[in-house]
């Protein structure tokens, strides 16, 4: 999946910023970037006036869900045979290529959740099972988030989920996180403690960031928990959920489906990060880990240095 990330870099320059306190500082309505109700022309669903009715309604659920501050579940989605369709199509895929590409953390977390092609999962139980596995939990919202937002949720290890399922058309593809994406590419590391502390650390530094540190940030959540690559013994393994949650791009890390293999290279927290690449297709580099300890060091080192 990619995201529509020009908007939001245009965005960090208008931001004026209050350093939230608790979640209940950070709105899940407020600034969602990304596409309007009426999607636009390269959405696979643009054209599809009952898809953007039902994207949308979804979407209206996660904004009226004002969370916590009542305790209330979130809202309960019942899914169209048409929608369980493609999860269970996304899902039969990733796991026949999970056991030789997804690393050994994820393919252990994922088994927790006893996903099975005919039920799409709803986002309170597994916010039941993060909770009490890490204590994060998930919160719905209607599309993509500001990643000042989505960032510093991550602190009080909150992770907004998008609710809706992607188009028909393109069961493999998606131009914004739909709810596939969340659970198979997110949702099971956030159930290992090492990962979601880790995650968490990002969440701690963007809480004072600048303008220009968050920036820095986000491009550190791009390239790890995103799009991370480990070291395991028996090669490159994927721990980025957007290579977990898609098939080509999986294929691509390894065998550079496209004809162009990727590059791999040591992240360095402290050294300048490639602009993030999200419109042409399959990334060209990722950034290979030693194991999450070694990444948890790095962020540690430079969440100090904020
Ligand atoms: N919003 N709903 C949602 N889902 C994401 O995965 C997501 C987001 N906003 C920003 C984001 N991801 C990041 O990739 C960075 O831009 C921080
Ligand atoms: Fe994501």
């Amino acid at each position: 999946y990619r995201f529509i990330v020009t908007t939001q870099l245009a965005d960090f320059n208008k931001q004026v910023h209050k350093i939230p306190q608790s979640i209940h500082d950070i709105s899940n309505g407020d600034h969602i970037l990304g596409f309007g109700v009426e999607l636009a022309e390269h959405h696979p669903g643009f054209h599809d006036e009952e898809y953007k009715k039902r994207r949308s309604y979804i979407g209206n659920l996660a904004k009226l869900h004002k969370i916590l501050f009542s305790g209330e579940p979130i809202p309960h989605v019942e899914y169209s045979d048409e929608e369980i369709k493609i999860w269970g199509e996304i899902l039969g895929k990733l796991t026949y290529l999970h056991p030789t590409h997804a690393c050994k953390r994820y393919l252990d977390t994922f088994q927790l959740f006893n996903f099975v092609p005919d039920r799409l999962p709803c986002l309170q139980e597994l916010s039941e099972v993060l909770m009490m596995r890490t204590g994060w939990q998930i919160r719905p919202v209607a599309g993509l988030l500001h990643p000042t937002d989505f960032l510093n949720a991550m602190a009080f290890r909150t992770f907004h989920c998008t609710q809706y399922v992607r188009h028909g058309s393109q069961p493999m593809y998606t131009p914004e996180p739909d709810i596939c994406h969340e659970i198979l590419g997110h949702i099971p590391l956030l159930a290992d403690p090492e990962f979601a502390n880790l995650v968490q650390l990002i969440g701690l530094a963007s809480l004072r960031a600048s303008k220009q540190e968050m920036l820095h940030l986000t491009k550190l959540y791009w390239y790890t928990v995103e799009f991370g690559t480990v070291k395991e013994r028996d090669g490159v393994k994927a721990f980025g959920a957007g290579l977990l949650s898609s098939f080509g791009e999986l294929q691509h890390m390894l065998s550079g489906e496209d004809g162009s293999m990727p590059i791999f290279e040591d992240l360095d927290p402290f050294k300048k990060l490639p602009k993030m690449d999200h419109k042409c297709g399959f990334q060209k580099r990722y950034f290979l880990c030693e194991n999450f300890s070694d990444v948890a060091s790095k962020l540690t080192a430079y969440a100090k240095s904020l």
